[in-house]
């Protein structure tokens, strides 16, 4: 079953990046070539790192039979950040508030990391000590979208103000769904096992990456139609 979900994220991610891949092409306004083209890569990256999980690299067997996969961490240090940016690009972001949430993103994964590779022998406890130094970053992206970053979207482009609370919502439940599904997990409490963590970080990665990837382009394109493009 594990396998079956990593194929669907190499051909989701390949079906995606071919998409955002050719409308990058051709597209003739520069804000629809960085949009598509954020989201080409987004979808690249994520599709040579499913690839190298559905051949059955990238992950170490645990002690108790779980596979710790690491390098999901691999692709979300190289992916979220190119996630930000489209939305502080959407949002006309100042760049003290894309510095912070790149900054928080980066720290976030690196922690959420350690939580996972530490070793067997770990007390579990050190485990959600660092689950919890990484959620901590993690809250403090969401106040900052849920705060500034919508104020400086809704200052900017003050006709398409609605279309910030829906892209922050979405935005947020998908991002959210990860430290649960982590804690969830057989790293944290283990209340479910290896191949249901596969799954539903597979869902949650074509929604995050191909599913976001339309709904961005679905912003963009309000905006324009309210006349507060370029
Ligand atoms: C971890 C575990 C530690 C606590 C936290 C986490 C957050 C991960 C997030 C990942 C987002 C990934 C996306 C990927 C591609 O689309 C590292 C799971 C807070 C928010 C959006």
């Amino acid at each position: 079953m594990t396998f079956t979900w990593y194929w669907i994220g190499v051909a989701s991610m390949a079906a995606g990046s071919a998409y955002f891949g050719l409308a990058a092409a051709r597209a003739t306004e520069r804000r629809w070539q960085v949009l598509w083209s954020l989201y080409f890569f987004i979808c690249l990256i994520a599709f040579a790192l499913y690839l190298v999980m559905a051949t059955d690299y990238g992950a170490y067997l645990a002690e108790g039979g779980h596979n710790t996969v690491w390098i999901r961490y691999v692709t979300w240090f190289l992916s979220t950040p190119l996630l930000l940016l489209a939305l502080t690009y959407l949002g006309r972001s100042t760049s003290t508030l894309t510095g912070g949430l790149l900054g928080a993103n980066a720290f976030m994964i690196a922690t959420g990391f350690v939580a996972t590779v530490l070793t067997e022998d770990t007390p579990a406890a050190l485990h959600l000590v660092w689950w919890t130094i990484s959620t901590g970053a993690y809250l403090a992206i969401a106040w900052a979208f849920l705060g500034r970053y919508k104020r400086e979207a809704k200052a900017a482009l003050p006709a398409s103000a609605s279309v910030f609370d829906r892209l922050v919502l979405v935005h947020l439940v998908l991002w959210t769904a990860y430290p649960v599904v982590w804690l969830l997990s057989p790293e944290g409490l283990a209340v479910f096992g290896g191949p249901v963590e596969a799954m539903l970080y597979a869902i949650l990665d074509i929604a995050a990456k191909v599913g976001f990837g339309f709904l961005a382009a679905n912003t963009l394109r309000t905006i324009e139609q309210n006349g507060e493009a370029g």
